[in-house]
């Protein structure tokens, strides 16, 4: 009988640490997304971001929905919360506040899919930015609901397929950074998980911005999504989105629709300042004592 030569099992080097080893949970990877899922270089970006701001995890909570983005909060070694679907915002909204009086300074990062956010979750969606809750809110969008199977949603763009569509969708899809900023969200971006510079620095200028801030950032779902449309591979995805990608910064949200024939404009769309929900309730309350 031939003999099966083993594989030399690899040296364990010791003391050899992963750069970013402090905001991962070692024990929860590998992770479950798929091969050529965006959700990696998401992650990645989110802790080269806090890593960029020398914030440490304990000055960072992070909450999630449901579905794969939803994942990330377990993967990440931070106060993260797994919450229920479409509840991420109020979830994180009950966090912020209660942390204002022992520890303003911390960050609350809600990190969720387009699905859970502008589903289920749109509601609380608008209704946070409206009123400036300090905020940042990180839309992982695949144009799909990913982990059950790669049902359209409220982002699928017309015409393109889904296990709920097969023939095309035919319902308008909801343009994420429009929807932001005419809720009144002071800081609202979009880059793809290509774009991984900008979109690290969009996530650090959203955490650090008082207030509600957005990044929408697009991200290939080549197993539920892109094989439906023509895209089977998360590197034919990527140069989808690398082809269609423009770059115009403080575009007008209006003109940011995705649509199958057109382009993808990303940029930062959004960046001003203005009273978050803090600063109007603390105005509030002076004036109320006041009269
Ligand atoms: C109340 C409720 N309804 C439905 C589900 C099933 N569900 C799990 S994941 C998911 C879709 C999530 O889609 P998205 O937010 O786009 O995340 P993705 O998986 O694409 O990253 C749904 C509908 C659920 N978990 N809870």
């Amino acid at each position: 009988m031939r003999k099966i030569k083993a594989k030399p099992t690899p040296e364990i080097v010791e003391n050899v640490h992963h750069p970013l080893e402090q905001y991962f949970r070692e024990e929860r990877l590998p992770h479950i997304w798929c091969p050529g899922c965006g959700l990696g270089t998401a992650m990645s970006c989110l802790a080269y971001a806090l890593e960029e701001l020398t914030l440490d995890v304990d000055d960072v909570s992070i909450v999630s929905g449901i579905g794969c983005t939803g994942r990330l909060a377990g993967y990440m070694r931070s106060d993260s919360y797994h919450t229920t679907h479409g509840r991420a915002i109020p979830f994180a909204t009950g966090l912020r506040i209660a942390l204002e009086m022992q520890k303003p300074d911390h960050k609350v990062v809600v990190f969720s899919g387009d699905g859970d956010l502008f589903a289920i979750g749109g509601n609380h969606f608008i209704h946070a930015a409206r009123r400036n809750v300090d905020l940042a809110v990180l839309c992982v969008n695949n144009f799909n609901y990913g982990m059950t199977g790669g049902q359209v949603g409220p982002t699928t763009p017309l015409g393109a397929r889904g296990t709920t569509a097969p023939y095309g969708s035919f319902e308008n899809p909801f343009n994420l950074v429009y929807l932001a900023a005419s809720s009144g969200a002071p800081y609202v971006a979009r880059w793809t998980t290509l774009h991984t510079r900008r979109l690290k620095q969009a996530i650090m200028e959203a955490i650090m911005k008082p207030g509600f801030t957005f990044v929408e950032i697009i991200s290939p779902c080549p197993v539920n999504y892109g094989r439906r449309n023509k895209m089977p591979t998360g590197l034919i995805e990527m140069r989808y989105y690398q082809n269609k990608s423009v770059i115009r910064n403080f575009a007008d949200p209006k003109d940011a629709d995705i649509k199958p024939e057109g382009e993808i404009i990303v940029g930062t769309f959004v960046d001003e300042d203005k009273p978050d929900y803090f600063d109007i309730y603390d105005d509030f309350v002076k004036q109320m004592i006041q009269e």
